[in-house]
């Protein structure tokens, strides 16, 4: 969906903001009697929108005879009418790393998929010699952390939250998990989809030690800096106003460091101003759909 926020400054140009707020689009042409193209990838954000060439058709989410209760029942995530009256359909897909179909339910051997890529990732932890390693983690939402225990070791556990712990929240000792970690249970795996700082540790070690951490990021766009989900001069001034006015720091540097220099200064405002009004350089990844950052700063983003 195509977003535009109208800034009452003469000196800017309508156009170069509205197209920064959108994630890619794409479009699939219905004709006669096919519709093309009949698979397309795309990331988390991205919209499809499917027009109308020729002929009436249905357009229908999920395959022919698909299950009831999946998305593959016809109908599950979408239908609608593709003909003169109605000619377009836009749909938003925003589940990483699915694959879903769609058909013409007027001509139903026409069937076709759409991919959406997943930009998580699965980090090990090594359960070794009465110490988890790396002690602590950054990750971003929606990755996961693998436990991997070393063979021979002794019993650990992996438990989420610190001992004594308040009840009701994610310090409660074993609240999010309590696994073993053994030979006969040597790999536990928990994928964490909320940002947070969560303490862990080994039940039988705790004393001596034995504790780590997984810091799990807030995915982000690059350059919303006052995090509203779109990126224009009202991000500037934020940028500005943190370096030279002492406002408060973002609870996500990363989302102004622009050119993901590692730091926040002076560079990164006229980077993104020359961004939004004279064609410069887009902001540097995850943009203009929010996704992660891997490249090893100082910074973090909660
Ligand atoms: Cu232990």
């Amino acid at each position: 969906m195509r977003k535009c926020h109208i800034i009452p400054v003469a000196i800017l140009t309508l156009a170069s903001v509205c197209g920064v707020l959108r994630a890619e689009d794409y479009v699939i042409n219905f004709f006669d009697a096919a519709f093309l193209p009949t698979s397309v990838t795309l990331e988390v954000g991205d919209t499809i929108t499917w027009n109308h060439v020729a002929g009436s058709h249905v357009l229908t989410s999920g395959i022919p005879g698909g299950a009831p209760g999946t998305t593959e029942e016809p109908g599950a995530l979408f239908q609608a009418p593709i003909d003169t009256q109605n000619p377009t359909f836009t749909y938003t897909c925003d589940q990483m790393g699915q694959t879903y179909g769609f058909f013409d339910a007027n001509n139903p051997a026409q069937i076709g998929s759409i991919t959406v890529l997943d930009d998580t990732l699965i980090f090990d932890v090594g359960v070794v010699d009465n110490a988890y390693i790396p002690v602590t983690i950054e990750i971003f939402e929606g990755d996961s952390v693998r436990w991997v225990h070393e063979p021979m070791e002794m019993l650990h556990t992996v438990t989420s939250g610190i001992i004594g712990g308040d009840p009701g929240t994610i310090y409660e000792p074993g609240l999010l998990f309590n696994e073993e970690s053994s030979d006969t249970n040597p790999i536990f795996q928990f994928t964490f989809d909320t940002p947070m700082d969560l303490p862990y540790f080994c039940i039988p070690h705790v004393n001596f030690g034995m504790t780590g951490e997984v810091i799990v990021q807030s995915r982000f766009i690059r350059g919303d800096a006052d995090r509203d989900n779109s990126v224009n001069i009202g991000d500037a001034i934020t940028i500005l106003s943190y370096l030279f006015q002492g406002a408060n720091a973002s609870s996500c540097l990363d989302t102004m460091d622009i050119d993901d220099g590692g730091q926040v200064n002076i560079a990164d405002a006229i980077s993104l101003l020359g961004y939004l009004f004279s064609a410069g350089a887009s902001p540097a990844a995850p943009f203009p759909s929010e996704g992660p950052d891997r490249s090893s700063d100082s910074l973090i983003c909660r």
